[in-house]
């Protein structure tokens, strides 16, 4: 980590362990943000965002897309990494440097430092949306973490247990907020809270979030 990222923050509190294995890094995207979300505007102009259907037929309230080899994608026949945009029959935008050294670093910072994703899921809540609770358990290795961005309008992240009916932490996230997630605590339960309205300057009425993963 280098020492003058969190210069204007308590020291105290610029890395939050949440569990073990689970760090929050206070604004580490904070300088990258506004590249990380010209860059995933590209990506959407190509690949754009679309709510997926679940497996039960409903549209989940999130937006998403990806950028990487693989993209993560749930339809009627369930949730899935696939190299090839269903919605383009093309492959996904590849992962911009920006993307991949910022993900790395925090990877590295949290002490991950093997990281290497090669998938990025962009996901984009308006006012009111919120993502139940769930595990990420659709990638071949557990032993990757998986680093996750929050850009835009601030929301509470729910982190839980390793039971659905563990009672889940609140966790505030803010613009340029950092969460990495792995080792023991990889396959915890975890969601968020209806994002609240509002404008954010880099985002207007958005949340944006980044999660990066190593899929294959
Ligand atoms: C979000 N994040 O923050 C959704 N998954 O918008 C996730 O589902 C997530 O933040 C695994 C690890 C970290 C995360
Ligand atoms: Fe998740």
């Amino acid at each position: 980590m280098t020492a003058d990222l969190f210069d204007d923050v308590d020291p105290d509190q610029r890395s939050l362990v949440l569990a073990p294995g689970a760090t929050l890094l206070r604004g580490f995207a904070s300088d990258a943000a506004r590249r990380l979300l010209d860059e995933a505007e590209a990506v959407a102009a190509v690949a754009p965002f679309r709510r997926m259907e679940k497996p039960g037929g409903l549209a989940m309230a999130v937006a998403m897309t990806n950028c990487g080899t693989f993209g993560w994608v749930s339809d009627r026949a369930g949730y899935r990494y696939v190299r090839e945009d269903p919605c383009t029959g093309r492959p996904w935008p590849p992962m911009h440097a920006c993307f991949l050294s910022l993900a790395t670093a925090a990877a590295s910072c949290a002490g991950y430092p093997d990281f290497r994703p090669d998938a990025c899921l962009i996901n984009r809540y308006a006012p009111g949306t919120r993502l139940s609770l769930h595990q990420d358990r659709d990638e071949r290795d557990f032993a990757a973490p998986i680093v996750s961005v929050s850009l835009g309008l601030p929301a509470v992240f729910l982190f839980g247990g390793e039971r659905r009916r563990d009672r889940p932490a609140r966790v505030p996230l803010r613009h340029g907020d950092v969460v990495v997630w792995g080792g023991p605590s990889r396959l915890r339960f975890h969601g968020v809270e209806p994002v609240g309205s509002g404008n954010h300057p880099a985002t207007g009425a958005w949340r944006v979030n980044l999660t990066f993963r190593m899929a294959q």
